[in-house]
């Protein structure tokens, strides 16, 4: 067994869990915060079998998108605040980010 850890963008999250649900995986959906934009995002947990996990990875691909986002960096730690002029850069976020974990035990009691 397997543990697909998924973070993904909350635009695709609802439409994700849908089609995995649709198609009978079991998934939890976690309300997380990536550490580079601080920005709320989705990780899915889901527990499938060796044999599943192309097909979830599948789905992933073919629900989450990538979109550009501009982001204004913070003023720099201890740096001088008044020549510091911050512009907004873009950043390519994906997609998905996907972790694939052996699961060593599993039950539902
Ligand atoms: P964030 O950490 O908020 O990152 C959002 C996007 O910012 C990233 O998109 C990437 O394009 C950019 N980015 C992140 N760190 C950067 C850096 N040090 N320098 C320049 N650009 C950077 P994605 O790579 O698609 O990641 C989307 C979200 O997936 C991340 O949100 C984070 O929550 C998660 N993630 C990505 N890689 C991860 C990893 N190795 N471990 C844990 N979580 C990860």
């Amino acid at each position: 067994m397997k543990l697909v850890v998924a973070v993904v963008q909350d635009k695709d999250a609802l439409k994700l869990v849908e089609a995995l649900v649709e198609k009978g995986y079991r998934a939890t959906k976690l309300a997380s915060t990536g550490g580079f934009l601080r920005e709320g995002n989705t990780t899915l947990l889901l527990g499938v079998d060796d044999a599943q996990v192309d097909d979830v990875v599948a789905i992933i691909k073919a629900v989450c998108h990538s979109r550009e986002q501009l982001v204004t960096p913070l003023t720099p730690v201890g740096g001088p605040v008044d020549s510091y002029v911050p512009y907004p850069v873009e950043v390519l976020v994906g997609g998905a980010t996907v972790f694939v974990l052996d699961v060593v035990r599993f039950e539902r009691v």
